[in-house]
């Protein structure tokens, strides 16, 4: 078989890859090891930013987004038991974010890929990149038992964290940068209504803690634990109590409690990899970034480097540039270590460090600061909202 564009992987970043060089008319293959329905029901992210709202739309595959989605204008920031509101629509000109799950998202990708005749293979097993710098790149994989390959100008590594992409390149072409935190996210899903109308990051003495939510009737809990907690040790009656104190205020609010439908352990880290190409192979979103969740990136990054990739693919083969795929992982990157920067202060400003009482004073002083002043509301906002793609 032979395509334009061969894609490793169906999560968000390949889906909107090749739904948006199909509407450039550039045509593409998406090759995913996992079944269609364990895609569709991986439960991650769910804070879009504004212009990647507005992507969705573009593509054709905003429409239950914009049904069923929630629109906030704003966050609260809580601490000493006090709520301080960053109002991102005052303080960015109209800019909002929608909450909208990762797997909603993959599913009405998946559809608008189906409905336009779009090539998506799931459990294909035993991928491997070949030629990479070559100009006829190609995919093996196995395909219903039997060995195939896809002959490609290009290859898109959008096969996440642990994919095959990444380490396909070369030892000693890659520079890595990693920082790991000293703490992780216990992560709810609980059958009950938001308690607030937007998210709030709540930094308390006994840890971090965050109230998001899915839907009216599905909220989304975090808790800040150790990196190596034990999922057993915490019963549904433990995390709620200790949710309760964290988020405790001084006013009349009250945390609803309901059932825990379900819940996990996510693991905190910033990791990337410069450069983000190696010949014709191009890695996008977690193949080539990681960001600890607490700044809401991950999602919206992937979709920035699917935004840079299209521009120089589209020069390609419009008017035989390559000066924009040459360009692609600086162009990338510039951003994306602004998104590191603002994911790294979120998270090291909100959680408990063990470094002590003096770092954890900084921090709360910082909270302080950004929270009265309002040029740094606004670069929290600027931030929050996502920065320009150029
Ligand atoms: P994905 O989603 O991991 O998709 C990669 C796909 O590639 C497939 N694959 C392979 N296919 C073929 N052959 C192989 N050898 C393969 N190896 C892997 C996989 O099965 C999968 O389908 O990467 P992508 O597309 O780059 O998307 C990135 C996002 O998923 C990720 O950044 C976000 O989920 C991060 N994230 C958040 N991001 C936000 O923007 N806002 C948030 O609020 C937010 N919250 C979160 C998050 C991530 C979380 N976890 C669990 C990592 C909350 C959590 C808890
Ligand atoms: C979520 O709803 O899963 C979520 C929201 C905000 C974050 C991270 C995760 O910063």
């Amino acid at each position: 078989m032979r395509t334009q564009v061969g894609i490793i992987g169906a999560g968000p970043s390949g889906l909107l890859l090749s739904q948006w060089l199909h509407l450039h008319g550039i045509e593409s293959v998406i090759l995913e090891n996992r079944t269609r329905e364990y895609c569709e029901n991986r439960i991650r992210a769910g804070v879009l930013e504004h212009d990647v709202a507005d992507l969705l739309v573009h593509l054709g595959a905003g429409e239950r987004m914009k049904r069923e989605g929630l629109v906030h204008s704003g966050i609260y920031l809580r601490f000493r038991g006090r709520d301080h509101r960053i109002d991102f629509a005052n303080l960015t000109g109209g800019k909002t974010i929608t909450v909208y799950s990762q797997h909603d998202i993959v599913k009405d990708l998946i559809a608008a890929r189906l409905q336009a005749g779009g090539k998506l293979f799931f459990e294909v097993q035993d991928v491997s990149v070949h030629g990479l710098d070559s100009s006829q790149p190609s995919i093996r994989y196995t395909r219903n038992g039997r060995p195939e390959q896809l002959e490609c100008d290009f290859i898109a590594g959008c096969d996440g964290f642990h994919g095959v992409s990444r380490p396909s390149i070369p030892a000693g072409v890659l520079k890595t940068h990693e920082n790991v935190y000293p703490y992780a996210w216990l992560g709810i899903l609980a059958q009950v209504a938001p308690s607030c109308d937007e998210l709030v990051y709540a930094s308390h003495e006994r840890g971090f803690a965050l109230l998001s939510m899915r839907t009216p009737q599905i909220s989304r809990l975090y808790l800040q634990c150790a990196p190596d907690e034990d999922l057993n040790a915490w019963s549904d009656e433990r995390i709620w109590k200790e949710l309760q104190l964290r988020c405790a205020t001084h006013g009349d609010w009250t945390l609803k409690e309901g059932p825990v439908l379900q819940k996990g352990i996510t693991a905190m880290r910033s990791f990337l990899v410069e450069p983000m190409q190696y010949g014709r192979l191009f890695l996008l979103g977690d193949a080539a970034h990681i960001v600890p969740p607490t700044g809401a990136k991950g999602l919206n990054l992937a979709a920035a480097d699917v935004h840079v990739l299209v521009r120089a693919l589209e020069a390609f083969y419009k008017h035989g540039r390559q000066d924009l795929l040459a360009r692609y992982s600086e162009v990338c990157l510039r951003r994306i270590w602004k998104a590191q920067r603002f994911s790294w202060w979120m998270t090291t400003t909100l959680h408990r460090s063990p470094e002590g009482d003096f770092v954890n004073q900084i921090h709360l002083a910082d909270l302080d600061y950004v929270t009265s002043s309002r040029a740094a509301s606004t670069a929290l906002a600027e931030n929050y909202v996502g920065l320009p793609y150029d």
